[in-house]
């Protein structure tokens, strides 16, 4: 399957329209714009829940197989709560389901990309061990409205940068500063990964039990892998770079693809040693009950690898000085990005060699192949500078596709290649400085009008030829649907 990505705050824009609640997405750009590059927000976005039928209009321009798009929690209930349904939010996503399927096109449903109602972050949001309970009520709703036709449920969207408090786009980055969770005890990371997790095996299970058998589709989660190498063979690179991943994309795949279950292992004893050390009585890393690692393994029907890059790891190179206790002091390593390697316009994204093929060759071997892959995101930034003539992009989607069918010659589970973005957007703290679109949108332009780029109608040659042709060049801008599509 080939398809194109957005998410919810992202390109929706009507931020209060129709009975819609608050987010912490509305909260943070509303009350504290600064923190956001050049002082924007979501309240018109895409203007996709205007917009959503030339969206799949471009989906079906490009052939592609599936488009993955998010729903906005507070859109659909607007307080967090199952009490309240607005059914104005649920007649948009309604819609656009329906128009989907009228051109075969199969939606790929994420419930969380990062619009928490505001009222739940008002209660602790994922500090709060009852998000596991708030969340499958949401879940709940979301399956029995839309899995009459929607098959492919991903719960969450990259847990780690839900619940990593370094990361700028955690949902513990409000407009009153990080540090009211940030505390000096410095455990909310890990405690939003328990609960987090939590969450997602619930509305696992409540598929599994309620839903499954009647509707016959698949649940899974999406997390960001990027590829983590060791700087050199030495046994304290390999080491190092074995702790990047564990501390990172591991504590969510373990508890779930692991036949241990629970979180990694030596990390784990790692962060359980510093605990103590530090003067904690228990581990800050909390630890799963025999019971919950059952109810954790094997809760998922799919992984979603969401893969944009790779850095190199260090045991000793470039280490910085971390707060303590932290989680970068926890996983302690130093971070290696080669020169050579170029970078795209987030000046922090590079283009590293293979990396995609060895997170899906890794994956592959570290879970005896697991239970089948799907790209869910994948992508490159550039400025508005470079407009539709986006050669990097295009560069790019080769370089990952070239991976893609390496993998799938070692064997790997893989069964769908879903690029990030359908269309430029609201780049979550960069605001629209980032374009990551096949399609350009010009955010000045009342109409937000939709462009297709180069990288769309290279996309669109290789979706219908089933091969990578590195010298095709479009030969004009116009696009036309394809019959059949
Ligand atoms: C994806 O995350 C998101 O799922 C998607 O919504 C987003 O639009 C896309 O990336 C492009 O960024 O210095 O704090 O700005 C990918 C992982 C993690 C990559 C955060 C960029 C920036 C960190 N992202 N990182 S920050």
């Amino acid at each position: 399957m080939f398809g194109a990505a957005t998410a919810a705050y992202q390109i929706e824009g009507a931020w209060d329209a129709d009975g819609k609640g608050e987010s912490i997405w509305d909260r943070l750009t509303h009350t504290g714009p600064k923190i956001i590059e050049d002082k924007t927000n979501g309240d018109i976005a895409a203007d996709s829940y205007r917009k959503y039928k030339r969206d799949v209009e471009m989906v079906r321009e490009m052939s592609l197989d599936t488009y993955r798009f998010s729903i906005s929690w507070p859109r659909i209930l607007p307080t967090g709560m199952p009490n309240d349904i607005n059914p104005a939010g649920i007649a948009y996503y309604n819609n656009l389901i329906n128009e989907l399927l009228k051109y075969n096109i199969t939606p790929m449903v994420t419930l969380y990309h990062w619009d928490l109602p505001q009222k739940l972050q008002d209660l602790g949001g994922f500090a709060n061990p009852l998000i596991s309970d708030w969340f499958a009520d949401y879940a709940r709703i979301v399956f029995q409205t839309f899995g009459d036709r929607v098959k492919h449920f991903i719960t969450f969207n990259e847990p780690p940068q839900i619940c990593q408090t370094s990361d700028m786009m955690s949902s513990f980055n409000t407009s009153e500063g990080r540090e009211q969770f940030v505390n000096a005890t410095n455990i909310v990371n890990y405690l939003c990964a328990k609960n987090l997790l939590v969450a997602h095996g619930n509305a696992y299970r409540i598929y599994d039990k309620e839903f499954r058998a009647k509707q016959g589709g698949q649940c899974g989660f999406t997390i960001n892998i990027d590829w983590y190498g060791a700087h050199s063979n030495s046994s304290e690179d390999q080491k190092a770079a074995e702790m990047a991943w564990q501390g990172d994309w591991g504590l969510y795949t373990e508890p779930i693809l692991s036949a241990l279950g629970g979180f990694p292992k030596e990390f784990a004893e790692r962060v359980a040693k510093k605990s103590a050390e530090q003067g904690f009585t228990r581990s800050r890393l909390p630890e799963f009950t025999e019971e919950e690692k059952t109810f954790l393994r094997g809760s998922a029907d799919f992984l979603g690898v969401n893969h944009y890059s790779g850095v190199l790891v260090s045991a000793t190179v470039n280490k910085k000085h971390n707060h303590v206790p932290s989680k970068a002091d926890d996983v302690d390593v130093g971070i290696i990005i080669p020169k050579e390697w170029q970078r795209s316009a987030d000046n922090e994204t590079t283009l590293c060699p293979n990396s995609l093929y060895n997170v899906l060759y890794q994956l592959q071997s570290r879970y005896n192949n697991p239970i089948p892959i799907y790209i869910t995101e994948t992508g490159w930034a550039t400025t508005e500078e470079s407009k539709l003539d986006d050669d990097d992009r295009v560069k790019y989607y080769r370089a990952q596709l070239e991976d893609v069918l390496d993998a799938l010659d070692a064997g790997v589970n893989l069964k769908g290649f879903i690029a990030w973005s359908l269309m430029d957007n609201f780049e979550w703290i960069r605001g629209y400085t980032l374009r990551f679109g096949l399609y350009h949108i010009d955010f000045q332009d009342p109409a937000r009008t939709r462009t297709p780029k180069k990288s769309a109608f290279v996309y669109k040659h290789i979706v219908n030829n089933r091969y990578i042709d590195h010298t095709y060049q479009p030969e004009s801008m116009t696009m036309t649907i394809d019959p059949g599509h």
